[in-house]
């Protein structure tokens, strides 16, 4: 773990010391529960083509290759457990620390960890939506094959946001309110390299607010955060709560 004594000591006194605190998190908090990230070295990206994977034109050309890479996935994510970092910010959330939580991810972690007001941007990996009329549904186990519709009998897909699609406009909204309210934002696990999520951090910023990055890695954004502590969310933050535990 590498942290200098003095960065994570200011970066406790700011998450002490905020007013309205929130996170923006990505595939990274989740690595630790073995949930594989989409960029760097064993990213999905890697092996997968995201145009052939997450794009709705995708789908439309071959629904069940990309039925076959969510079932995968899904399969994969109900054997994983939240671990230390979505727990502590579970925790930060309940003593009143932390006031919202904005995840770019699907695996649904953060509400099993217990946190509540979670802004889930691209969408749930259970979640269905057909493509041709309003049906919404959702699964409680992998998928089998492409599921159909109950009501029109087409083709239902993942509610998850592809490239090129526009994120839920009313839940994107809460989430500008969140951000014009924040006094610090911690950015989790995150390559910020995908919009409109990546700019959320900017716009704390912007407003006179603080950042305070946890990743293994810098990004575009750690020239511009307040803080960055390089190392694994799942360690960062279970050691950040230990020392506000002793302020
Ligand atoms: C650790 C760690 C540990 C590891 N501890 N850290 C050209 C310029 C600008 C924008 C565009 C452009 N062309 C197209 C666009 C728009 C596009 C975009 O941003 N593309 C860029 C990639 C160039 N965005 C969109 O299309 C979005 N919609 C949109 O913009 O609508 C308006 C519009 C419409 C039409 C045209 C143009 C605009 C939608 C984006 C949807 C993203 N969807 C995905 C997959 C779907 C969900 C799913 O199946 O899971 O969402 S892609 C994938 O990336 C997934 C993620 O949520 C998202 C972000 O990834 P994330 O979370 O940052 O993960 P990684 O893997 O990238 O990074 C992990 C990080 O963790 C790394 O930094 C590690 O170092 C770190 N880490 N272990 C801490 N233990
Ligand atoms: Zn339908």
């Amino acid at each position: 773990m590498l942290m200098k004594m003095e960065n994570i000591l200011s970066v406790a006194y700011a998450i002490s010391n905020a007013d309205y605190m929130i996170a923006v998190t990505g595939a990274g908090i989740s690595k630790e529960s073995n949930v594989p990230t989409f960029r760097g070295e064993d990213g999905l990206w890697r092996n997968y083509d995201a145009m052939d994977l997450a794009t709705p034109d995708a789908f439309r050309r071959n629904p069940a290759l990309v039925w076959e890479w969510y079932t995968w996935r899904q399969r994969l994510i109900a054997e994983c457990e939240p671990n230390p970092a979505h727990f502590t910010l579970a925790s930060w959330e309940k003593r009143g620390l932390l006031k919202a939580l904005i995840t770019q991810n699907v695996d649904g972690l953060h509400i099993r960890a217990g946190s509540t007001n979670v802004y889930e941007v691209h969408g749930d990996i259970w979640a269905l939506k057909c493509t041709s009329c309003k049906y919404k549904g959702s699964l409680s186990s992998p998928a089998i094959g492409i599921p159909t519709c109950p009501l029109c009998s087409n083709n239902l897909r993942p509610d998850v946001v592809w490239f090129g699609e526009s994120l839920d406009r009313a839940a994107l909204s809460k989430v500008y309110n969140e951000l014009e309210h924040a006094d610090v934002c911690l950015v989790i696990g995150t390559s910020a390299l995908v919009q409109p999520a990546a700019t959320f951090p900017l716009i704390v910023k912007q407003r006179g607010g603080q950042l305070i990055e946890i990743n293994v890695e810098p990004t575009p954004l750690s020239s511009i955060v307040d803080f960055h502590i390089s190392g694994k969310a799942g360690k960062i933050l279970p050691t950040l709560d230990s020392i506000l535990d002793q302020q």
